[in-house]
């Protein structure tokens, strides 16, 4: 037999079909080993999962609760009972507010070396860092393989990054990964599985990795992947899962679509200069900024490792700025406490918040007005921080405490920072198994649970109106805001209303149903990229809501393609780029949708003929026929 790379390993350990691995770009049906939500996602995604009936999930399944925790108000303790109770009728585990973020305690518990997996969210590809293939995933398609075991997808292309040497003293893992955006850019990344090699594998730690893989979401990527090896081990063990552990690396003869080398001796601190994380720059650039306000956290940088780098570096001085931190879990802040480390935060003039997404999500922790955050996250996306005319750029822990002490962005020096490093506190009793809850509760469903809309299917005819024209590199963010937003994520009309591209033209909601409700079909044009960012389905739900029928864009982000065939939008691309000049906003539109395997045109304001590219696979046609693919789902499932 030929010789493997790791991802060929695993994907080949999972086929269902076809029965060899096929060509880049092929679908391919796996076999899924976990399936997971979290609130922000996981209502819609629970919607949909108990509309199709199933009685039982079958992969190990879990709903995190992470996002949305403020609780002002009925409607995030809503959620969170649907969520909580929802899984003890499924049999999904439940993990409840405040015990973490979900990629980080998916790490902690429940991820081992060899598994596949999918979550509602685009950072699942965290758990690479630990040899497994998990990847970001609509909700849609996290309720269908909770509900069957299995996930599609297309046949990913590998690329080996090679990596050689070891991180100078004043860098950490998010430098190497903002080195990688910097390579590859924010939309490289599409249909491949980076995988990483090469004796610089070994100088990372488990939780350094997943800095890694984490982040790999920005480029676009389908997920990263790192071989299992000792220090896979070290990190099982010291959870009390050392049985949990397998070796597992690629053939040393494997063949791989490209090789990217980075010498990590000769990366130095790095930041993703506001308002995209493919913005990298030298942070001796950009040193003697003045900054508002510093975060520290999320799922990119919240180890023990990285906090209490961050802490040790805090140590005996004061803060000058606003600086904020969000431990990843409930175990990781109960390990800091076991160091000394959260008093020392204290000491230093640090607010601790609670553990989960917080200000990454912009729950909370907006930056003043025109100001400067520096933040270890891994999106700083126009207005996401909660602060219209604020900019975030993105930086390692180390450089966030260095710049915290000074007032200014600052390059830290390259001198060893030691840790204490404690045993890790294992909190598995923060999780409600399926078999200890309630069996006689039933579901909860407050008045923020609404009923998921019926969709009507697609029309031979698409006909009427550019509702929108938009630029390159449109995401998920500006589609469908979350922040404040995010309580609104269980009641489609609402949040469709209230929030839907209005960060980009708030009267768009509004024109958008007259027009739905005068029997006109939406459409939207938009450039490279669109839909880069979060998995969020909503992007595609409430669009539809609001009558979008069709988005025409030169390149689409993978993720957010299948949740618009999900939602029976049919997602199309120019055949020439150049064809985006011809369209103006406000233009009457019209698409024969009759056969959509033949060729496609759009044409302008009855005359001006555009031709276009199907971004779909011919496999899912039926289900944009059906108008979205739970209608589809219970018109063909067989159990
Ligand atoms: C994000 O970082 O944008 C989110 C919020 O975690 C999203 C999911 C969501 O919109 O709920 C993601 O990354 O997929
Ligand atoms: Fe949460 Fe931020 Fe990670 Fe998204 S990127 S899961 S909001 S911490």
């Amino acid at each position: 037999m030929s010789a493997l790379n790791l991802t060929e390993k695993i994907l080949k350990d999972h086929l269902v079909e076809p029965a060899e691995l096929p060509a880049a770009g092929d679908l391919i049906k796996i076999k899924i080993d976990e399936a997971f939500t979290q609130d922000a996602t996981g209502t819609m995604t629970m919607l949909q999962l108990e509309a199709m009936g199933i009685d039982r999930v079958k992969p190990l399944s879990v709903n995190f609760v992470d996002h949305s925790m403020l609780q002002s108000g009925f409607r995030n303790p809503d959620d969170h009972e649907y969520l909580r109770t929802v899984a003890a009728k499924l049999g999904i585990i439940f993990s409840p507010p405040g015990t973490g973020i979900c990629h980080f305690t998916n790490m902690e518990n429940f991820v081992k070396p060899g598994m596949t997996g999918v979550g509602a969210d685009s950072h699942t590809v965290n758990a690479g860092g630990a040899g497994a293939i998990f990847m970001g995933a609509g909700g849609y398609d996290v309720a269908l393989a909770m509900a069957t075991g299995m996930y599609t997808m297309p046949m990913p292309k590998i690329v080996k990054v090679n990596l050689t040497g070891k991180l100078a003293k004043n860098c950490m893992a998010m430098d190497v990964i903002l080195k990688m955006l910097e390579i590859v850019s924010v939309k490289g990344g599409k249909g491949i599985i980076f995988e990483y090699a090469g004796p610089g594998v070994k100088t990372l730690s488990l939780t350094e990795r997943a800095t890694i893989t984490n982040m790999g979401a920005e480029m676009g990527a389908t997920t990263s992947i790192f071989p299992s090896d000792e220090n896979t081990k070290a990190y099982l063990e010291s959870r009390g899962r050392g049985g949990d552990y397998k070796p597992l690396a690629a053939d040393a003869d494997a063949k791989y679509e490209r090789v990217i080398d980075v010498n990590l001796s000769e990366i130095e601190p790095l930041i993703a200069i506001y308002s995209s994380p493919g913005n990298v720059e030298k942070v001796k650039d950009h040193a003697g900024t003045k900054i508002h306000q510093v975060c520290v956290g999320s799922c990119t940088n919240s180890s023990f490792e990285n906090i209490a780098t961050f802490a040790e570096a805090l140590k005996g001085k004061r803060v000058k700025v606003d600086t904020m931190l969000y431990p990843g879990s409930r175990s990781v802040a109960m390990q800091l406490a076991d160091a000394g480390y959260i008093k020392m935060m204290y000491k230093a003039g640090v607010r601790i918040m609670e553990n989960g997404c917080g200000a990454c999500i912009g729950q909370g922790g907006s930056p003043p007005s025109g100001g400067i955050t520096l933040r270890t996250f891994n999106r700083n996306f126009p207005k996401r921080s909660g602060t219209d005319d604020a900019q975030a750029h993105l930086i390692s822990p180390l450089v966030a405490a260095m710049s915290a002490l000074s007032g200014v962005i600052t390059v830290p020096e390259n001198k060893e920072i030691k840790i204490n490093v404690v045993p890790p506190v294992i909190d598995t009793d923060s999780f409600i198994m399926p078999e200890k809850a309630s069996k006689t509760e039933g579901i909860i469903r407050g008045p923020n649970i609404m009923a998921l809309p019926d969709f009507e299917p697609l029309p031979d005819v698409v006909k009427g109106e550019v509702l929108l024209k938009l630029e390159d590199n449109i995401s998920t963010d500006d589609i469908q805001p979350a922040g404040t937003f995010l309580p609104l994520r269980s009641n489609v009309k609402e949040y469709a209303m209230q929030a839907t591209f209005r960060l980009v033209d708030g009267t768009f909601s509004k024109r958008a149903v007259e027009h739905r409700d005068a029997g006109g079909s939406g459409f939207i044009i938009g450039g490279e990229n669109y839909g880069q960012g979060s998995s969020r389905e909503h992007a595609a739900l409430c669009p539809r809501w609001l009558g979008i029928r069709a988005v025409i864009v030169k390149s689409f982000a993978r993720i957010h393609v299948a949740n618009l065939v999900n939602f029976g939008i049919v997602p199309l691309t120019f055949k020439n780029a150049a064809d985006y000049d011809k369209i103006k906003q406000g233009d009457k539109a019209s698409f024969d949708a009759s056969n959509l395997s033949g060729e496609l045109t759009l044409v302008i304001n009855g005359e001006t003929k555009i031709p276009l590219e199907a971004a779909f696979d011919m496999d899912v046609i039926s289900t944009l026929k059906a108008g979205g693919a739970l209608p589809h789902f219970k018109s063909t499932y067989k159990g």
